[in-house]
């Protein structure tokens, strides 16, 4: 059934009922020697080709082969557009590695025709802090799809991170894959219902008409919580503090440093808004809201060439309720001119979805470990992680 997966350290279907086998490394690391040193072989018309995302034309061929080639939604009415700022704030944490940035090309016209990425991380497993490589951004071309080809982009990642003893990695996707630790769902707010309902993304309920629904998904049009104000610089180390704590509580969930913070959850125009609430007595910071910009080309719409949409990423509330806070996020997105608010069912986000008026999506996603146990996996509510 799965040719390349297999093959692979990561958990199979047939043993996912035997309890037996411990949590952790499915398989020991290998000497450092052991490891293949020469790249794996592609078919004769490509090459490798490690990317400097600081090279603007570079960036550029990477934005193009995504923005054209990347995910659609299960109808294809829709395709993920990561921006090129964003792809660069994605690829480029702390202490990331070059060489985990790979494309393939073709010789002849060095067109850029797959890719794929890694960054590093440490996530926690129970009481197990693991250096891992988060995978993301693979992509073969549409001509070249169904050749095989995906295998050996990942056969190739995961050689260039065991050279750096990295020897675990997560990654998420939208189709199922052995084995998923959890399956989460996407929850979906409509902040500009008119052109969701215009572009497919949405459709008007039964028994409403579209000023009843325009008005049912109405916001304030500021933020309502006293104190509640962007992120800053000054920041960093009080909401590293709150998330540390707040994260402790999950069973899978990053181990972020204030390094971490800052590059993660300080704001970037169009990549990355965080708020806090700072309480007005005692000023200190009790609460924080997170989201990240991922916009949609909308494909085949005469009216509509891109979806903003922004994606619910970290939430820590100690003072304010959650859904209060969230609500606020909703409120400065809505201003901001964001289309759509998209969250998943993970951490404590069951506890405002409905409450706030979103509504399940039609799409899953699937999160994975390589070379990595967890028995009988874990729910959504109990995973801290999200990925881009
Ligand atoms: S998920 C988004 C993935 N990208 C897209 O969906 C973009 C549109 N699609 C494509 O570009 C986020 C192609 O369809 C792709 C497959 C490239 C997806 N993950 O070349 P073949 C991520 O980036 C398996 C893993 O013929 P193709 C996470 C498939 O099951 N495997 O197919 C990435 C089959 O294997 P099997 C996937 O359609 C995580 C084989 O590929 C997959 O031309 C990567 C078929 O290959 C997916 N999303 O290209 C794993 N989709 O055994 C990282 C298909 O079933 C693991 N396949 O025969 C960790 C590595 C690091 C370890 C470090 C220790
Ligand atoms: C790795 N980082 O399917 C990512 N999106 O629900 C890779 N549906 O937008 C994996 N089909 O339900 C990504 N509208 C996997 C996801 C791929 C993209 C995807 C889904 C998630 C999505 C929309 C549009 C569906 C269009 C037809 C959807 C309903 C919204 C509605 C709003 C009002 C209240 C009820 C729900």
């Amino acid at each position: 059934r799965h040719k390349f997966w297999e093959t692979q350290p990561v958990g199979q279907f047939r043993d996912s009922t035997d309890t037996s086998l411990p949590d952790g490394a499915i398989e020991p690391p290998t000497p450092l020697s052991e490891v293949r040193a020469d790249p794996y072989p592609l078919p004769a018309a490509f090459e490798w080709l490690t990317c400097d995302l600081d090279d603007d034309a570079l960036l550029a061929d990477l934005y193009s082969l995504l923005a054209h080639n990347y995910v659609e939604d299960d109808e294809n009415m829709f395709r993920f557009n990561y921006s090129p700022a964003f792809l660069r704030w994605a690829l480029k944490p702390p202490s990331f590695f070059r060489a985990w940035h790979i494309g393939v090309r073709a010789k002849e016209s060095k067109k850029l025709v797959a890719f794929i990425s890694g960054v590093p991380a440490r996530i926690r497993a129970r009481d197990d802090v693991v250096r891992m490589a988060e995978i993301n951004f693979l992509c073969v071309h549409k001509k070249l799809r169904s050749k095989r080809l995906a295998p050996v982009l990942i056969r190739e990642v995961t050689r260039r991170v065991h050279q750096e003893n990295i020897w675990q990695a997560a990654y998420t996707a939208g189709v199922v894959l052995p084995t998923p630790i959890t399956t989460c769902r996407y929850w979906h707010r409509s902040l500009n219902p008119k052109k969701l309902i215009d572009v497919g993304f949405s459709r008007l309920g039964p028994r409403m008409t579209m000023s009843r629904t325009v008005r049912l998904y109405k916001l304030p049009d500021a933020p309502l919580t006293p104190g509640f104000r962007r992120m800053e610089l000054r920041d960093v180390a009080a909401v590293t503090r709150l998330l540390r704590a707040y994260l402790a509580r999950f069973v899978v969930a990053p181990d972020f440093d204030e390094v971490d913070v800052e590059h993660w959850l300080l704001p970037q125009e169009d990549v990355v808004d965080s708020y806090l609430v700072e309480s007005p007595e005692t000023h200190e910071v009790t609460d924080f809201c997170s989201f990240y910009t991922l916009p949609s080309s909308v494909l085949n719409n005469a009216n509509y060439s891109t979806l903003k949409a922004a994606y619910s990423y970290y939430n820590v509330s100690t003072k304010t309720p959650l859904q209060q806070l969230m609500n606020d996020a909703l409120i400065v997105a809505k201003q901001k001119d964001y289309d759509v608010f998209n969250a998943l069912d993970v951490m404590e986000n069951e506890s405002f979805l409905k409450e706030l008026k979103f509504g399940p999506g039609d799409g899953q996603l699937h999160y994975y470990l390589y070379n990595y146990r967890i028995r009988n996996g874990i729910k959504p509510s109990e995973l801290g992680l999200v990925l881009l």
